[in-house]
């Protein structure tokens, strides 16, 4: 469900280098509410190029994954909360998505995209309905970046989208009846919804400016985004029919990656509007905006977990 600041990743590295004089938690601590596969009010996500966990109020800030000089970032939770994927150079050079338990331990690799391609942005299906435990990604395995999924077991890879132009960013409705992605098929970055299967491609938004990182809303009624439509990058929110676009942030910082609170009513997203990017917080109309990430993590793609039904026995 969550996306990335792919198109901007330059300003992306550019901010996260920045952040390395930073003091980093040098002895991690493990959360055991995570480890126990109670995930509720937990919010994962991304500091220097390493995955970190904290509570919904910034508390208990944890890192997850080594200091290490390859990239680990975009995190998002399984539908019980007890594990992460994300993406990380590890491997690297290149990007691949990796799955590991909730409290940093048990790594493994999803897909393999050596020796020359990437596989970016994973977004674990989970919200109203059990969903069968698929991982949705972007890779450019194939004629430029596509739409695949794959079930969370690695079994099952499935093409989604092969289309000219970059389809990047995938994201499942809470019901898994839907995917919305970004797409520049049309001539520049537009949010796009489609059926589980690829068919049913549709366009939602229409402007020149750069439109990216979808997220529903848990009753699947909305679609936040980021757009660079008013000059710099801020948060919007539309239905999910792509009726109604409403502005919700307005600062000169740029707003992005924004993830719902599993009630709907609050939003996480990123903002360097303090001098480098850090998670903040806002109702979901955009009033009440506070920064959860203080002074000495910073943090970016945030993903706060919204537990899902339990599979069928
Ligand atoms: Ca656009
Ligand atoms: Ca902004």
């Amino acid at each position: 469900m969550k996306t990335s600041h792919f198109i901007g990743a330059l300003l992306v590295l550019a901010s996260a280098a920045g952040c390395e004089r930073e003091a980093a938690p040098t002895a991690p601590h493990m959360a055991a509410n995570t480890a126990t596969g109670n995930a509720d009010g937990r919010i994962a996500f991304a500091v220097s190029s390493k995955i970190f966990v904290m509570g919904e109020d910034g508390s208990g800030v944890t890192q997850l994954t080594p200091p290490a000089i390859w990239i680990d970032d975009d995190p998002v939770w399984s539908p019980d909360g007890t594990r992460i994927a994300f993406r990380s150079t590890r491997d690297g050079p290149y990007y691949d998505i990796w799955l590991m338990n909730a409290d940093g331990s048990g790594v493994t690799r999803l897909t393999d995209s050596r020796p020359f391609n990437t596989s970016s942005s994973p977004a674990w299906s989970a919200g109203a309905a059990w969903c069968g435990d698929r991982i949705a990604f972007h890779s450019n395995r194939g004629m430029g970046n596509d739409i695949y999924v794959s079930n969370a077991d690695g079994t099952g890879v499935t093409q989604l989208t092969n289309a000219p132009g970059s389809d990047i960013t995938p994201t499942w409705a809470p019901a898994c009846d839907r995917l919305a992605f970004v797409t520049n098929r049309d001539g520049n970055y537009e949010i796009y919804v489609m059926n589980p299967d690829g068919t049913g491609v549709t366009r939602l938004t229409t402007n020149t400016a750069v439109d990216q990182d979808p997220a529903w809303s848990p009753d699947g009624s909305r679609i936040a985004f980021a757009s660079r439509r008013d000059g710099n990058s801020e948060i919007y929110v539309m239905s999910a029919d792509g009726t109604g676009e409403t502005r919700l942030t307005n600062d000169p910082g740029r707003d992005g990656t924004p993830a719902w609170s599993p009630d709907g009513s609050r939003i996480v997203f990123t903002s360097d509007r303090a001098g480098r990017d850090d998670i903040y917080v806002m109702d979901s109309d955009g009033s009440n905006v506070s920064r959860l990430t203080d002074g000495s993590t910073g943090g970016s793609y945030p993903a706060w977990f919204a537990p899902a039904p339990p599979p069928p026995p």
